[in-house]
């Protein structure tokens, strides 16, 4: 700017004023650029327009979305490497705990929607670790980043901002409170805004749809998630088939991406892959699953409920790891329940006796859920275990 003319615009008092405009010109604030979409929302919701402009102003361009976008694809995982990620005995020993601290909405959400806690619980446990690891992005951020200066997740990121925004109208929320991932999911259960719109429940009957702090509300959406996409109760989830070789019937390569069940499970037991269709119906179907697990190829049959987990996310791999963490945790649960919540780990007439490294997986996770009325009576108990125990 030339100094004549600093000079003159500093007599007539513009020039703080010109210095500011300028400044927060310079903050790449959303302009025009989001009008069309503000005023499509406006007019479809009947939001103040005005409103909506301010809750959009403090959206930024994050380099750190666009950086995480960028990256090279995942690891292409097989079941081999992507099986130790989430059955670590210390995600096992948080999903007793957060079963037995949140027992009362898990019990009821099965009530209501017919999801069993376990499956419920190895959500969450997936997801976030029980909400701890929910995200710490701003999700207007995410998703302003998405919409405008990502090109690839235009449609993607103008989709969900909108559906952020009327979150953010409904729920009276400000902007900074909900955080999440770089991709925009949000909260303890990872929901992008379209499927927050749909299925966030309120699940404590206080008004607010809250899936960041409000576990009852966590447990009640994900629940309401899997009924309406089709969860059948008391039904079998996976089960363990035959090993195939090609050219086998039903013989398939590992695939990633989850396939609707299309085989009769009747006909798939009649060629001999499994044994007895246990917990389905009769005219359930199912899909073979192919996958390079441990022990080399490992064949299962997935059920609907299988298929149900896989619309939360559209990998076999996942859906795997849900249901198994969901096994070990139940499991693990029912061990500590009987070894030390309920009875001592040294009594047989419990009919579960449990020594060594054992009973102290199970000790821990009853002592974590707080669930144990006498921390130090079993503490004595547990140390009598593993002083007489006979195998780990
Ligand atoms: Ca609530």
């Amino acid at each position: 700017m030339p100094k004549t003319l600093i000079k003159i615009l500093a007599k007539i008092g513009t020039l703080a004023l010109l210095l500011h405009w300028n400044g927060a010109l310079a903050l790449a604030a959303p302009t025009a650029e989001v009008e069309p979409l503000l005023q499509d929302l406006a007019a479809e919701k009947g939001y103040p327009l005005d409103t909506l402009r301010q809750l959009l102003q403090g959206a930024s361009r994050s380099q750190l979305v666009i950086d995480s976008l960028d990256r090279p694809a995942e690891t292409i995982h097989t079941w081999k490497s992507y099986r130790p990620i989430f059955l670590q005995p210390s995600r096992i020993e948080a999903g007793v705990a957060y079963w037995e601290k949140h027992r009362a909405a898990l019990e009821r959400a099965e009530a209501v929607y017919g999801v069993p806690p376990e499956i419920i619980v190895a959500i969450i446990g997936v997801e976030t670790f029980y909400g701890k690891r929910p995200g710490s992005i701003p999700i207007l951020d995410a998703l302003y980043t998405q919409a405008y200066h990502y090109p690839r997740r235009y449609e993607f990121g103008r989709t969900q901002l909108k559906a952020f925004l009327q979150i953010l109208m409904e729920e009276q929320m400000e902007p900074a409170m909900a955080l999440g991932s770089y991709a925009g999911a949000m909260g303890t259960p990872q929901f992008i805004p379209t499927s927050y719109l749909s299925y966030a429940v309120d699940f404590d009957g206080d008004g607010k749809r809250d899936i960041w702090g409000n576990d009852a509300d966590v447990i009640g959406s994900v629940a309401n998630y899997f009924s309406r996409h089709n969860w059948r109760p008391g039904e079998a989830v996976a089960l363990p088939a035959r090993r195939l070789e090609p050219g086998q019937s039903f013989y398939i390569e590992p695939a990633q991406r989850a396939a609707a069940p299309n085989t009769p499970l009747l006909e798939l037991a009649a060629s001999g892959i499994v044994d007895t269709p246990a917990a389905a119906a009769d005219d359930a179907k199912a899909t073979v699953i192919h996958f390079q697990g441990a022990e080399g190829s490992e064949f299962w049959l997935g059920l609907n409920n299988f298929y149900v987990i896989t619309r939360y996310n559209h990998s076999n791999l996942y859906a795997m790891a849900v249901y198994q963490l969901s096994q070990e945790i139940r499991a693990l649960r029912a061990r500590a329940r009987i070894s030390s919540c309920i009875r001592s780990p040294l009594d047989p007439a419990g009919g579960v006796t449990l020594f060594g490294k054992g009973a102290a997986i199970a000790c821990k996770a009853c002592l974590a859920s707080g669930a144990h009325e006498r921390p130090r009576y079993y503490g004595i108990i547990l140390a009598r275990a593993l002083k007489n125990g006979t195998s780990g």
